[in-house]
Formats: structure tokens, sequence, C-alpha cells
């Protein structure tokens, strides 16, 4: 392992729960019924994609013009969601865990679809941990595509093969493993079945774990 690269959303800290409750907001004005099982799809897929997502279960078919007024509502109060987070959001052991890796020289790495990566990242005073970011403004194809993945790699100087990524939704584990990384899921094994080796948290992560797998 030379590079271990981090999901953004459910991973280091829970925006996933604030896309969800942005979404259910637009979902109820459209109303169309919208639970915690549909968001699920949602996860590491982009901005525009989770809104067709959302749309096709209200059976509800907009013009592009449409899409992005509505995508842009949605984005609005994520975003306010976002501007009221705090460096305590931070998921425990998730700081721990890249100092871990930088002590054993791995380079440290973030992927995340969503283009305000960048303002969390802020927020929460962890760019400084990463040795590179991807985020959703510099990808064309969004998970389960691998564009981020090797994009990520290539920034780290690494082989994707000397990649290990951590990713909380099936689109990620499938877009690492389609980049040839192997891939520690969070979350559980119904859902990220796929991945080399399952977790319930950050916490639970370690280099040494990471190196054996
Ligand atoms: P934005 P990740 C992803 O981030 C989220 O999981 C996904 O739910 C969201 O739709 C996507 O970012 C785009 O986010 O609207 O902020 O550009 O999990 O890849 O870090
Ligand atoms: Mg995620």
């Amino acid at each position: 392992m030379i590079a271990c690269i981090f999901d953004l959303d459910g991973v280091i800290v829970d925006t996933a729960r604030y896309h969800f409750l942005a979404w259910q907001k637009l979902a109820k004005e459209l109303g169309i019924n919208f639970s915690e099982a549909d968001n699920e799809r949602l996860k590491g897929v982009s901005r525009i994609e989770s809104l067709n997502i959302i749309l096709s279960l209200g059976g509800i078919s907009l013009s592009y013009e449409e899409k992005e007024k509505l995508a842009t509502r949605k984005n609005q109060w994520f975003v306010d969601y976002i501007m009221a987070m705090k460096p305590d959001e931070i998921f425990a052991g998730a700081k721990a865990l890249f100092d871990d890796l930088h002590r054993h020289q791995i380079k440290v790495g973030l992927a995340s679809s969503s283009k305000n990566a960048r303002t969390v990242l802020a927020k929460l005073e962890l760019e400084k941990y990463f040795d590179a970011i991807v985020d959703g403004t510099m990808i064309e194809n969004s998970k389960p595509d691998p564009e981020i993945f090797l994009k990520a790699a290539k920034l780290l100087q690494a082989n994707p093969d000397d990649c290990i990524v951590v990713e909380d939704a099936e689109a990620g584990v499938e877009s690492a493993l389609r980049a040839g990384m192997r891939c520690v899921g969070i979350g559980s094994t119904e859902q990220l079945g796929k991945a080399n080796h399952v977790v319930d948290h950050i916490k639970k992560i370690s280099y040494e774990l990471l190196k054996n797998l």
C-alpha cells in the first residue's frame, strides 16, 4: 500500500444526513415519497443524477432547465447545513487514522463526488491532512465510474493496485473496484458486500488492518 484514498460524505463526517434532509425537503415539495432506504441509491452519485433518481420515484419528467433550478434549490439548503458545521462533527478516529497513515509514509487522498467538498474540508479544518484532493468539480463521470479514484491515484503518484479506498456507498465501492483498487466499506455487509472488507465505523480502521488487506 502506497496510498489510501478516502470518500468524504458518510466516511469522515455525516454530511450524508444533510444531503438526505435537503433532498427530502425537495421531494416533499414535489409530492414524492422519499425514504432513507431510497436515499442509499443517492450516495456517491452526482447532484443531477440524484435528482433524476428522485424524479423517477415520483414518475415526474422535467426539462433540463427545470431540473437545474431544483438542484440549485436543494444545494442551497445543503450549503446552509454545511456552513453551520463545526470540527467536532468529524467522526471519532478519522484524524488519528490520517496521522497513523502519514507516520507510516502512506499518502492520504480524498475523492468526493461533491462539488462542496472543499467547503466541508475548510469548515472542518481538514485540508492539511490530504496530499491530494479530487472533488466533484474535477470529474466528468461520477461514481460508480472509476474516474475519480484514478485521478486521485495519479495525483498521489501511486499505481491503482497500490491504493486502498475507504467508502460508504455502493456506487463508491464499485468505482474503487473498477479502478483496480482494494476497498474497505463502511456500513452493512448486505449493502457493501463487494468490498474487500467491511466495518461499521471509521474508528475500526487502522494502518495494520489496511496493510494486511
Ligand atoms: P454535491 P461523496 C457525494 O459525496 C454524496 O455522497 C452524494 O450523496 C452527493 O449527491 C454527491 O456527493 C454530490 O454532492 O451536490 O455537494 O455536489 O460521498 O462522494 O463524498
Ligand atoms: Mg460517501
